[in-house]
Parts: structure tokens; C-alpha cells; sequence
């Protein structure tokens, strides 16, 4: 049965057996004191309002048996993946693999790298590893929402425009119809967060949709 959410520019129905629910990068290293997000100047204090519609979401998305993608940004121990120019962003002694009070800065394995508690991925649901901002570079998730048949994705996460910006915008250049949950979306700078969502819907849904998550919920039921 499709599923109409109540989104802007304008009302959007898909199916739950063809749509995927994506929360991206819902990391301790952006989201907690002493991670990646801090290394990089920022209050991360900022990312938290959108844990709690995050929970919501991805309970209603289990419980209509929809598919689920966690994405975690970082990088291989070595670094293999870790290219020159992205490692020399941060200040010194701060950098990605650095060592921090979570582990190595933005590397697989550590603490810090991990999704949030609050977010644990259940068995069965998939957790994609990123070595980029958009969830397309360089991973198999174009061939894994293709195998299972998947044509729309809910998209959640940190930061709104930045790594769920990218994954949106690569994800609609691939046919996917994307809608961003934005209450369910955060960045450490709100007027960016409003922005990111305002080129998503702008011009006719350039990018796709954008939903509270109460429309969501109310969709999936
Ligand atoms: N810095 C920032 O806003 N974001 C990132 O580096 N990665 C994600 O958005 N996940």
C-alpha cells in the first residue's frame, strides 16, 4: 500500500516494500565531546535535538518492515582510504586517525566511530561504511538498494548539509526519490541546516522532499 507523506514542495506516496529508511552518520565522532565534529571547531551540542525524532522514525520504519541503512563515515586503521587532502583539514594533533578520547579520530573500529547508542542498528539491518561524505562514493549501496528492489529512501541524520546533502544529491542523480526528515536532520550550524533543506525542496523538489518526521510517522502508521 503506498504511503502519502505530507512533505513539501508537495505530497509524496511510497511504498514501505520499496523504500528504504538511510540514517546517516549518527556517530559518537560528530555527535559527542572529543570526536571528529569538535576536532573541526564545532558545538556539537547542536546535533543532539535530532536524535529523538531519529528513534521515532527508525522504530516506525522496523515496525512496517521497511529497510534500514545505517551509514558510518571513517576511515581503514591504515588510512588506505584516507585521501592526503582530507586528512589535512583539522588542526594538528587533531587530525583523522589521531588519537582522542574515543579512540582514533574518524577510524573504523574505534568507539568514537560508532553510531550512538541511542541508534544501535538491529541485526539484520545493514551498516555501510563510508569513506566520504556522500553514502554513493565509493561503497555498494547503489548495488545493494538496486538488489532489493528499492526506488525511494528517507533520509536521516548528520549534517543536514553536508553528508545527508551529498548522499541526497547523489542519491537523485541515480533515480532514487529522496525525502529528507528534517526535524530528524541536524547540523552545528542551524541557518546551514535551514538552507540544506530549502535546496532539497526548491524549485519543484530539485532534490527531492522534505518531511517533518511527525508527517513520517503519521504516513507509516
Ligand atoms: N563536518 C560536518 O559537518 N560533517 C561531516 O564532516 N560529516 C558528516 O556530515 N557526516
Amino acid at each position: 500500500m503506498p504511503m502519502p507523506i505530507d512533505a513539501e514542495p508537495y505530497a509524496i506516496a511510497v511504498e514501505p516494500g520499496r523504500t528504504a529508511l538511510v540514517i546517516i552518520d549518527m556517530q559518537r565522532d560528530f555527535l559527542l565531546p572529543g570526536g571528529f565534529g569538535e576536532s573541526l571547531g564545532n558545538d556539537v551540542s547542536l546535533l543532539n535535538a535530532a536524535v529523538a525524532p531519529c528513534q521515532a522514525v527508525l522504530a516506525a520504519a522496523r515496525a512496517c518492515g521497511m529497510l534500514v541503512i545505517h551509514t558510518r563515515e571513517g576511515h581503514r586503521p591504515d588510512m588506505a582510504d584516507c585521501p592526503p587532502a582530507k586528512w589535512a583539514r583539522g588542526p594538528e594533533g587533531m587530525r583523522i586517525g589521531d588519537p582522542g578520547p574515543m579512540g582514533r579520530i574518524l577510524i573504523r573500529g574505534e568507539v568514537g566511530h560508532d553510531i550512538i547508542p541511542e541508534l544501535a542498528p538491529a541485526a539484520g539491518e545493514v551498516v555501510l561504511d563510508k569513506p566520504g561524505k556522500g553514502a554513493f562514493c565509493a561503497t555498494d549501496l547503489d548495488l545493494i538498494l538496486r538488489s532489493k528492489g528499492i526506488e525511494a529512501l528517507l533520509v536521516c541524520g548528520v549534517t543536514t548539509e553536508v553528508c545527508v546533502n551529498t548522499t541526497v544529491r547523489e542519491a537523485n542523480d541515480r533515480g532514487y526519490r529522496c525525502v529528507v526528515v528534517s526535524d530528524a536532520c541536524a547540523s552545528y550550524f542551524p541557518a546551514f541546516h535551514a538552507a540544506a533543506l530549502a535546496m532539497v525542496k526548491a524549485q519543484g523538489g530539485i532534490f527531492g522532499w522534505v518531511a517533518p518526521s511527525g508527517a513520517v510517522l503519521a504516513a507509516l502508521g
